[in-house]
């Protein structure tokens, strides 16, 4: 996320570096290094010049403190005046408590709404609510489809009905809710190529018909100023509540997520970070700026792991592994706990100093797969006592799960090294090993 961005920014601060005093001169040298670099992420040309005169002003100003370099100093301020303008403090979605609560998706074709409504059913879903996914799009009898392939595999109730018009089903729909007991609808709308009156019309009356308690731009963070167009518009015609920036895990260049707020004044509340439907978190203004500052995001790795690993086991799992009594049904579970939280790219991302130290460095999520289509072909007694597996359930498992005896011999041969060094551990009485994780 924003790579580039962080880069150069990074560079501007080094020549501040050692820096015995913080002249005016050198302070304004630098901004105009990150004054390009927020250029070059797509950053709106006035957001960017505001935010460097804020800059300069309160840098100049500072007393240097001694204790500190003065790049530090500069940083500082520069991560306060980026939160400011990511909108300070994170802004809730609205509470689900009305039956039904209603929020309205909204956004251009491929941004990412269909998904977002999969993320908010899901998420409701782990909060014990009902939702309701309704497919308001009629034109498009695939995006009906994909709406229902993700409604069902969250196995949650989907609301269409043919030969209507999306305002009426959106209607028919609340309605609908109101005497099922459905805690939260949710509407996907359709989407154009760009946006038009017609479209805006049939939004308009939907928003009309359906009293929406949320409705939610969906903008497309790779985009950069397009994006933050688009999201203008929808706000003129419709009084957005609130924008989510999708696609952030990709090349996002960070010109949408630092200029969207300041320039519609609309806050941004959630950023979708991948296709998978738990890949949604809230937007914190103030973890962002950390991360494009690639000073890391300690607190959002923190959430992410709490909410994905089962605490109790995890102790369950480090007392095992202490006792040398990990075994592979142990490991699968882990493994399988450890995709959940996503791409191990981006969690890594997360932590300070992995993104330069990992620069270039590609996970290998396929051997991790690999490792774990090795695990499944096993029987639950080999899983359970790997020291029973001899050449020929070596060749049984290694034919089973398509790999070679070679891969089943290299997992076994690291699975041993592992509890010996987990032995060791125990005998020299060290404690505490972090989430009882298990690092090959
Ligand atoms: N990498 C990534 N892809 C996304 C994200 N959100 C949506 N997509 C992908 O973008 C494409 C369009 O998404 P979709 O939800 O169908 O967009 P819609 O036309 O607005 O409903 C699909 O291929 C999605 O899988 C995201 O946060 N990250
Ligand atoms: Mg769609």
């Amino acid at each position: 996320m924003f790579g580039s961005l962080t880069d150069k920014l990074d560079s501007a601060f080094k020549k501040l570096r050692g820096k015995g005093i913080l002249s005016e001169k050198n302070i304004k040298d630098a901004m105009r290094e990150v004054r390009q670099a927020l250029l070059e992420a797509d950053v709106n040309y006035k957001v960017a010049k505001n935010f460097i005169k804020a800059v300069e002003e309160q840098a100049v100003g500072t007393e240097v403190l001694k204790a500190l370099d003065p790049s530090q100093q500069v940083i500082k301020v520069v991560h306060d005046e980026m939160v400011k303008l990511l909108g300070t403090k994170a802004v809730p979605v609205a509470p689900i408590t009305k039956t039904p609560s209603v929020y309205m998706i909204c956004g251009l074709q491929g941004s990412g709404k269909t998904t977002l409504s999969g993320k908010l059913a899901l998420d409701a879903k782990r909060k014990k609510k009902k939702p309701l996914l309704v497919a308001a799009d009629n034109n498009r009898p695939a995006a009906v489809k994909q709406l229902k392939v993700l409604a069902d595999s969250i196995q949650v109730e989907h609301f269409f009905l043919e030969g209507k018009t999306p305002p009426e089903i959106c209607y028919a729909a609340v309605k609908y809710a109101e005497k099922n007991f459905i805690d939260l609808v949710i509407l996907d709308t359709a989407g154009r190529l760009h946006v038009d009156d017609e479209l805006m019309a049939e939004l308009d009356e939907i928003k009309q018909k359906t009293k929406p308690d949320e409705i939610l731009l969906v903008a497309d963070a790779m985009t950069g100023q397009d994006a933050v167009n688009v999201a203008q518009s929808f706000n003129d015609l419709l009084h957005i509540t609130g924008v989510v920036l999708s696609k952030m895990d990709g090349d996002a260049r960070g010109g949408a997520a630092l200029s969207i707020r300041e320039v519609t004044g609309c806050p941004i509340k959630l950023a979708s970070t991948g296709e998978k439907l738990s890949d949604l978190e809230i937007f914190h203004p103030e973890r962002m700026a950390t991360r494009i500052l690639g000073m890391g995001d300690v607190l959002s790795l923190v959430e992410k792991v709490q909410e994905n690993i089962d605490i109790e086991q995890a102790t369950k799992m480090q007392e095992k592994l202490l006792k040398q009594k990990f075994d592979f049904e142990d490991f699968l579970t882990q493994m399988e706990q450890l995709k959940k939280m996503g791409p191990l790219e981006s969690i890594l991302g997360m932590i300070p100093g992995a993104n330069k130290a990992l620069k270039g460095v590609k996970i290998d999520e396929r051997g991790m797969e690999r490792m774990v289509a090795i695990i499944k072909s096993m029987t639950t007694y080999e899983r359970q006592n790997p020291k029973v597996i001899d050449g020929s359930r070596k060749k049984r498992i290694a034919a089973g799960s398509g790999n070679t005896v070679q891969s089943v011999n290299q997992l076994l041969k690291q699975f041993f090294q592992m509890q010996k060094m987990f032995g060791n551990f125990n005998k020299k009485k060290m404690r505490g090993i972090p989430g009882g994780m298990p690092r090959f």
